[in-house]
């Protein structure tokens, strides 16, 4: 019933979306038209950006409509090929490169923009068409299959991707949340005889560790289920899929070399099953299964097959298909057995929907702009991914989502961009790391800290009065965040805090055996650091969900412990006070503050490694010791003053501790906004943005994370950047000289538009006579007494007029304002207020 739900749904978008003459007219552009794809899909080989980002097919994680079950690791299909150079975290690189499989990735942790194994993952059941080949000596294995593809011929949009193989054999994908459609063109081979390999085996990691293949050849139907290695971590994971292939079961009669399996280069005529038992194997795995079908293209050379996958079973993989991609009454043509353009109408419909929250003239705004406003819109929409209906783990009325392991990259830009935006989605994704707390005990998957908090923290912020209406029990997101403030699992190392270190000594303290838990006893600079921002997100939580005054008070002391790790000892390139990490007696212990910066010349395991050199987690002091965004006036304080931040802050860049693509310098082009130097800050973002951004295909400063690096863009370009857990938003000059920002849970629509917008300001290093500097703020005809931020409820609670006034001299624009909310909000001095 609800699955068939999901089908009206999409199918009644696209009748609104797909064709030209119901285009809303107020989008004369189709959105979707202006992504580009490829950006970030550059290889991280030899100096290349590795952006890992993924070009195929995919719908955005947030708009099918029916609510069903719950929340760990995992993602929707997502369909592209795979090349055989690494590095390929996402599968698909640009440039060269042998095709060796179409598939559909199916990512547990990861699935766009991510590190972890290079030779990638999750890349399951890849098909790949062969053609004029003797049955019993086709080219079946990975290796020898591989073929380059045609140049230039790679090509996609949102909702489609193809390419061409030197085999003159063109691939079209297109999908919905969990099937697609590939489809083969066999296009000079109408009388060469053509094949289709399925191969169970092959995940791009080689890690198989056991699964079945079962063919019908009446029907052409493939249905498979493996179990692999995730790329990053120890675990495994069974998924199944389930192909159908008609222009194979018309032809697949009990005839020779039609069809069978094959183990290696050994293909058994006619044989239907392949059976390997789960085995704990270390990969590669030293074989190759699948399966090869001869198949029919029909009159327009064309072969389509149709997959459903699932993490259930491959008997709901096959549901999955039929409820997504329905049969097609009265088709004369195989290839229309499915509505080919509906489908691909309908994923570009959900992303129009998407692109269309944020309004700007696409014809007037610099064109390069453009392009990376909505590549960024749409890669930050990609994930988490909605495995609602495919909770492997447990089963309830709770959303299910993948790559919430991912929170350390995805709180700080991913989450506040949702929060603006996509309300309801997000209240999806609230929804499901609560439930992942209520199943696991604690929420939060650990990286550098417990990073599903300062998440939680936000929506209470933002949306914790509307809670019920928006389907999140805010109860229970309290209960979670005070669960995993408080108590200390068994082991905390994949999932919540040290806390009983925490709370005993104000810092997680170095070469200290808890006696209660277990977990991996390292990072404890930069653990401490971020346990003090997650309390800060209980503060705020107890704030908006009216709890008593002693509980906000002990949050908030418990957000200022940050300050407890900090050496005012240490001294680096003439600056003064790090953060170090601390042993138990009150001792510090040096970390060499350049350590794991991009001048680290040592090269630390800076990771989650078992190691304990270093006391910062993938990033060194001198980045770290910025991170306190809920009291950045302490952290100037420490620093020895206002003066000497700003020039820290220079130092910081100049000297080349700043590295784009990492996450805990996200906030640093913008850190001038604390020293009262908002003018500083809008050189510094053109600086980053410029010298680190572009359309190319290397257009990205390293991996994606998961829409991490697409957001930040995002509210670069936006001029705004979100304070954790906060309704405050840093303001500065936009980029574009007007946008609306849309909300569909508080119908609102707040323009945002730049008084003296100046193009030559839309550079890496603007000349001064730019109007970049922000001279007010007039929000609803009021002059705001603080240029230097602006409040969440001013840009989405209620529908506003913000007009930013630029200048280009700078007596006009120094400073934040006058009064006691000119500067952005520290605990420290009062800020954030009850
Ligand atoms: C996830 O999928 C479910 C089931 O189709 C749907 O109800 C929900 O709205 C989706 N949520 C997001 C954020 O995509
Ligand atoms: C098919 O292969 C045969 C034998 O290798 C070759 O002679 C023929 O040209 C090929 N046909 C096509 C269309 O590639
Ligand atoms: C999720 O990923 C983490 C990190 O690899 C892993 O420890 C955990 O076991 C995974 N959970 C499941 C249910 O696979
Ligand atoms: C791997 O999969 C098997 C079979 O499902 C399971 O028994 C085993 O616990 C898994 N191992 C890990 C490390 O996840
Ligand atoms: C090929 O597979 C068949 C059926 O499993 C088997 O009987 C035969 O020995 C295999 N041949 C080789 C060369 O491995
Ligand atoms: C810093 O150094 C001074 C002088 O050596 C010493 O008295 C003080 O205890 C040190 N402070 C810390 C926090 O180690
Ligand atoms: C703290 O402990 C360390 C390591 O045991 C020791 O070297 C140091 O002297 C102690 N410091 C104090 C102040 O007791
Ligand atoms: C848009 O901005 C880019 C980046 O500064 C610049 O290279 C380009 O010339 C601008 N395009 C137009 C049409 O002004
Ligand atoms: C631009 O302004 C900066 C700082 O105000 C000043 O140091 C610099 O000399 C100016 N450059 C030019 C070309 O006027
Ligand atoms: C080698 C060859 O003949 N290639 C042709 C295959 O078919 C496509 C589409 O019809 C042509 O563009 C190629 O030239």
């Amino acid at each position: 019933m609800l699955l068939q739900l999901i089908q009206l749904v999409l199918l009644l978008r696209h009748g609104v979306c797909s064709t030209v003459s119901s285009k809303p007219p107020s989008h004369p552009v189709e959105l979707t038209s202006l992504v580009n794809l490829f950006i970030g899909t550059e290889t991280g080989a030899n100096g290349g950006s590795g952006g890992n980002a993924f070009p195929g097919s995919a719908i955005p994680h947030a708009m099918a409509k029916v609510k069903l079950t719950s929340s760990l690791n995992f993602t929707s299909a997502q369909v592209g090929i795979d090349v055989d150079i690494a590095p390929r975290q996402a599968g698909y690189i640009s440039l060269d490169g042998h095709i060796t499989g179409i598939l559909y990735s199916i990512s547990l942790l990861h699935d766009e923009g991510t590190g972890g194994n290079t030779d990638g993952g999750y890349g399951n059941f890849p098909l790949f068409p062969l053609t004029n080949c003797t049955f019993g000596s086709c080219p079946v294995q990975l290796n020898n299959r591989k073929l380059s593809r045609v140049p230039n011929t790679d090509a996609a949009s949102p909702g489609y991707f193809t390419s061409t193989l030197t085999n003159d054999v063109k691939i079209e994908t297109t999908s919905t949340r969990r099937a697609g459609l590939i489809k083969f063109t066999y296009q000079n081979h109408t009388s060469s005889p053509n094949y289709i390999v399925v191969d169970l085996t092959n995940d791009l990691q080689r890690s198989f560790q056991g699964g079945e293949l079962q063919y019908s050849p009446q029907t052409g139907r493939v249905m498979l289920g493996g179990t692999y290695l995730q790329s990053y971590g120890p675990s495994n994971y069974t998924v199944y899929a389930c192909y159908d292939i008609p222009s194979a079961a018309s032809i697949s009669q009990n005839a020779n070399s039609l069809y069978g399996t094959y183990i290696n280069a050994n293909i058994t005529d006619r044989s239907t099953t392949l059976s390997f038992p789960y085995q704990q194997a270390s990969s590669p795995i030293n074989f190759e299964g699948g399966l090869l079908i001869k198949v029919l293209p029909d009159s327009s050379n064309a072969v389509v097959a149709r997959f459903g996958v699932s993490f259930l079973s491959s008997e709901r993989a096959c549901e999955n298909a039929e409820n997504e991609i329905p049969s097609v009454q009265h088709s004369h043509q195989q290839s229309a057995q499915w509505d080919w353009n509906s489908v691909q109408g309908a994923s570009q419909g959900l992303w129009e929907d998407v692109l269309q929250r944020i309004q700007i003239d696409t014809t007037k705004e610099n064109s390069t702009i453009v392009e990376l406003l909505y590549s960024s819109l749409y890669r930050s929409a990609l994930v988490p991914a909605n495995l609602t209906g495919e909770n492997p783990y447990w089963s309830n009325q709770y959303p299910f989502f993948d790559a919430l392991f991912c929170s350390w990259d995805t709180f700080r830009t991913v989450h506040p961009m949702l929060s603006i935006l996509s309300p309801k989605e997000w209240a999806n994704i609230v929804n499901a790391y609560v439930d992942g707390w209520r199943h696991t005990g604690i929420k939060g998957y650990v990286q550098g800290g417990s990073d599903g908090m300062p998440v939680l923290g936000d929506f209470a912020v933002k949306y914790g009065k509307y809670a019920s209406k928006l389907g999140v029990p805010i109860e229970d997101l309290w209960q979670a965040l005070v669960d995993t403030a408080e108590n200390t699992p068994p082991d905390w190392y994949t999932i919540g805090r040290q806390n009983t270190a925490w709370k005993l000594f104000g810092y997680i303290p170095t070469d200290y055996d808890d006696p209660l838990s277990t977990g991996l006893e390292t990072r404890e600079a930069s653990r401490s650091l971020e346990y003090a921002l997650g309390d800060f997100a209980v503060r705020q939580a107890a704030v908006a969900l009216n709890k008593p005054t002693e509980t906000i008070e002990k949050y908030a002391q418990r957000a200022m412990n940050f300050v407890n790790v900090w050496d005012p000892n240490v001294t680096s390139d003439g600056f003064t006070g790090f953060a170090q990490k601390k042993l138990p007696n009150g001792t510090f212990v040096y970390t060499d503050p350049v350590d794991c910066s991009p001048l680290d010349t040592v090269g630390h395991s800076c990771a989650r490694g078992t190691d304990n050199n270093v006391g910062f987690y993938e990033s060194s002091s001198w980045e770290y010791s910025f991170f306190a965004p809920q009291s950045m006036a302490t952290v100037i304080e420490l620093m020895g003053g206002a003066q000497t931040f700003v020039n820290r802050v220079e130092h910081y860049f100049d000297k080349g501790y700043f590295l784009a693509g990492n996450e805990p310098g996200f906030q640093m082009p913008w850190n001038y906004h604390y020293a009262n130097r908002p003018d500083l800050s809008a050189k510094r973002v053109r600086t980053v943005v410029f010298e680190n951004f572009n359309t190319g295909i290397g257009g990205l400063p390293g991996n994606d994370d998961s829409g991490a690096m697409a957001a930040l863009l995002l509210f670069h370009i936006l001029g705004l950047y979100p304070v954790p857990s906060s309704d405050q938003l840093l303001i500065g000059s936009p980029l574009v000289s007007k946008y609306t920002v849309a909300n569909d849970f508080f119908n609102t629509k707040t323009t945002v538009r730049v008084d003296g917008f100046d193009p030559t300001g839309v550079q890496v290093s603007p000349p001064n006579s730019s109007r970049i500097l922000v001279e007010s703020v007039t929000i609803n005809g009021v002059i705001s007494p603080s240029r230097c931020w602006i409040s969440f409820e001013d840009l989405v609670t209620r529908s506003s007029e913000i007009v930013i006034k630029v200048t280009n001299n700078i007596q006009d624009a120094m400073g934040c304002g006058t009064g006691k909310t000119a500067l952005p909000d520290s605990l420290a001095t009062g800020g954030f207020k009850l």
